[in-house]
C-alpha cells in the first residue's frame, strides 16, 4: 500500500497523476492510524515549512509520523517533505521540525541570484541509491527558496548535492528513509523513473549506481516557456489564440491556433521547461464558472509532468447569484485543477495603486493572501506595459530609459506603462515600480509581457526586460516578440532573465522548441536537454 501524506495545502494533483500514469494507486491517510498502517509513505510538502507542521499538528499526525520514521519505513519526502525532517528551518524559526535529520533549513542568500531557485538544476550523486539507479543525470526541476544545509553532523544522510551560490541537498537518504528537494512529479521522465523506483519498493538498486565523478558546479538552466493564451471563440469554444499587439481578431474572426490540451501535451513531449495557459477574456466573466478552463487544468495536469501555471481572472468576484469569492477561491480552484503557479495580471495593478496610496502593506491583495497559504514560488506576476515616449526624463516621475529605438516624434526617452483588461486600459503605474511592489508584496515570479511586441516576431523588448530583471530579486520571464532562435541567444545574452517564453512561433510551428535549446547550447547557454 502506498499512502499520500496530503493535508491539503497545495497541489498534490500532480503528484498523484504522475503516481497513475506509473501504474500505482494510492492510499490516502484520513486519520493518524493511516500512516502507521502505510507500507510506503509519500509527503508531498507544499507552500511554506510553519503551514506544514501546523497542518500536521492539528491533524494530528506529527506523532505517528515521527513513530514510522523512527521505525525506518519506506518514506519518500518531497520539498517541504524533505525539510520537515530537519530540526527547524529559517522561514518559520518558531516551529519545530521533525528533528530526525540533524541540521537546519536555511533562506537562500539573495546576491545575484534570483530566490527562490526556480526550474531546473542538476544533482550530484554521492552513492549508491535504489532512487536513483537508473538516473541518467538529467537536469530536475526546483522551486525552493530554503535549503537543506550539509554539515558533518548529518553527513550519513547526504545523498545528492546540487549549487545554486552554494552548495546544498538535494536528496537524503538513510535506509528506507529519503527525501528529495526537487520535484519528481514535475520533472519529466527523468523524475517520473525516480518516483517509480521507489513506488516499485526497489529496496536494493537494480542496476549499481556509479555516483558522479563529476564534481564541478551544476548549473540551473535558463527555461524555455510555452504560452497558451486562450479565450472561447465566437462559437462558444475554448481556443488557443494569438494577439499581434493584444489584438487576437484576423478578418473579423478571433484567431484560433488549436485546442489548449493537446497543444500543451505537444509542447510538453517538444520539451517546453513549463507550460502556461492565460484565460485571457476572464477579467470578463467569472472564471469558476468557467468551467472548461478548470477542465483543461485537469487534463492537462494528467500527462504533462512539468510546471503548469494558469492567469486571467485570478481577483475578488461576486458572481451573478450576488455570492462573493475571493481571489484566494479563484486559485484554490486553479490548484486544485492542476496549477503549480497562478499568475496575477490587472488585479496586481490595482493592488500596487493601492499600496503606493497607503505606503505600506496591508494583507488585503491577492498577492499576500495567495502566497501566505501556497508560497511566494506559486504567485506569478503578469506584467502588461506598452511604451510611453518623452523627450526627457524630467517629462514624467516614472522610471525611464534612453531607448535606442526612438518614439514617433524622435523621443529618446521611454517609460513602461503598466495596463489592465488585456491592454484595454493604461495606468499610472510603470513596470518597474509595478514589479518592485510585487516583490515586496510576496510575489515569486514576474511574467514580462510587452504589448509592443507581442506577436511582432521582432524579438524582446531587451530595454525593458534589462529595467526590470535589475529591479528584482525574484526571477524574471521575458515575453512578447520572439521570432527565432536567435531572439532567445540574444535576451539570454544582453539580460540575466532566467526564462523566455513564446507562443506564436510555436502555435504556426516556425520555430521547435527543441531548435531554440539546440541553438542555446552550442551557444554554451545552460539548457535542460
Ligand atoms: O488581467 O489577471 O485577468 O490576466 C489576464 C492575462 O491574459 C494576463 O496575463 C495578460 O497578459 C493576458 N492577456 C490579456 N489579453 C491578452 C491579449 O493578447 N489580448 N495575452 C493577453 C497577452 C502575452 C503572452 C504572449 C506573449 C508571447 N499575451 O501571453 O503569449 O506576448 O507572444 P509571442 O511569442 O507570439 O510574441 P488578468
Amino acid at each position: 500500500m502506498i499512502s499520500l501524506l496530503d493535508y491539503g495545502a497545495g497541489n498534490v494533483r500532480s503528484l498523484r497523476n504522475a503516481i497513475h500514469s506509473l501504474g500505482f494507486s494510492l492510499t490516502e491517510i484520513e486519520h493518524p492510524a493511516d500512516i502507521l498502517k502505510a507500507e510506503r509513505l509519500i509527503f508531498p510538502g507544499v507552500g511554506s515549512f510553519g503551514a506544514a507542521m501546523q497542518r500536521l499538528q492539528t491533524l494530528g499526525y506529527l506523532d505517528p509520523l515521527r513513530e514510522y520514521l523512527a521505525a525506518g519505513r519506506p518514506y519518500l519526502g518531497i520539498c517541504i517533505g524533505l525539510q520537515a525532517l530537519f530540526e527547524g528551518s529559517d522561514e518559520s524559526p518558531d516551529v519545530p521540525g521533525l528533528g530526525v535529520i540533524p541540521g537546519r533549513i536555511r533562506r537562500f542568500d539573495a546576491g545575484e541570484l534570483a530566490v527562490p531557485h526556480m526550474g531546473w538544476n542538476d544533482v550530484r550523486v554521492e552513492r549508491d541509491s535504489p532512487l536513483f539507479a537508473d538516473y541518467a543525470g538529467e537536469k530536475l526541476y526546483f522551486v525552493h527558496s530554503y535549503y537543506a544545509d550539509p554539515t558533518a553532523e548529518n553527513r550519513d544522510w547526504h545523498l545528492a548535492k546540487t549549487d545554486y551560490g552554494r552548495s546544498f541537498l538535494s536528496a537524503v537518504e538513510r535506509g528506507r528513509i529519503s527525501a528529495v528537494q526537487f520535484h519528481p512529479e514535475k520533472s519529466a521522465n527523468a523524475g517520473l523513473r525516480l518516483l517509480r523506483r521507489f513506488l516499485a519498493g526497489a529496496e536494493q538498486p537494480l542496476a549499481t549506481t556509479t555516483p558522479s565523478t563529476d564534481r564541478s558546479p551544476t548549473h540551473l538552466a535558463k527555461r524555455i516557456i510555452a504560452c497558451l493564451d486562450v479565450r472561447t471563440n465566437d462559437a462558444g469554444d475554448l481556443v488557443v489564440t494569438k494577439g499581434d499587439q493584444y489584438d487576437v481578431r484576423e478578418a473579423g474572426e478571433v484567431r484560433n491556433l488549436g485546442k489548449p490540451v493537446e497543444l500543451a501535451r505537444r509542447y510538453y513531449e517538444e520539451g517546453a521547461d513549463e507550460i502556461t495557459f492565460l484565460n485571457i477574456t476572464a477579467f470578463r466573466d467569472f472564471p469558476l464558472a468557467d468551467q472548461p478552463m478548470l477542465e483543461v487544468l485537469e487534463r492537462t495536469s494528467e500527462r504533462v509532468f512539468v510546471p503548469l501555471t494558469i492567469g486571467g481572472g485570478i481577483r475578488a468576484f461576486r458572481d451573478a447569484a450576488g455570492k462573493d469569492y475571493s481571489a484566494l477561491d479563484v486559485a484554490d480552484a486553479y490548484f486544485r485543477s492542476g496549477a503549480d503557479k497562478i499568475s496575477i495580471g490587472s488585479d496586481a495593478v490595482e493592488a500596487v495603486e493601492g499600496y503606493l496610496q497607503r505606503g505600506a502593506k496591508d494583507g488585503s491583495t491577492a498577492i499576500e493572501q495567495i502566497a501566505g497559504v501556497y508560497g511566494n514560488q506559486a504567485v506569478v506576476i503578469s506584467i502588461d506595459p506598452r511604451r510611453v515616449y518623452v523627450r526627457s526624463p524630467e517629462e514624467t516621475h516614472h522610471h525611464t530609459v534612453a531607448t535606442g529605438t526612438p518614439g514617433p516624434e524622435g523621443e529618446q526617452y521611454c517609460w513602461f506603462q503598466c495596463t489592465v483588461k488585456g491592454g484595454r486600459e493604461g495606468r499610472d503605474v510603470d513596470a518597474v515600480e509595478l514589479a518592485r511592489v510585487c516583490e515586496i508584496l510576496g510575489a515569486g515570479e514576474i511574467l514580462l509581457n510587452s504589448i509592443d511586441r507581442d506577436g511582432t516576431g521582432a524579438g524582446f523588448d531587451l530595454e525593458l526586460v534589462q529595467a526590470v530583471r535589475s529591479a528584482v530579486g525574484i526571477p524574471v520571464i521575458a515575453s512578447s516578440g520572439a521570432g527565432c532562435v536567435e531572439h532567445f541567444a540574444e535576451v539570454f545574452a544582453a539580460t540575466d532573465v532566467e526564462a523566455a517564453l513564446a507562443a506564436g512561433i510555436f502555435h504556426r510551428r516556425e520555430v521547435p522548441i527543441q531548435a531554440v535549446k539546440s541553438y542555446l547550447l552550442a551557444r554554451g547557454i545552460e539548457i535542460r536537454a
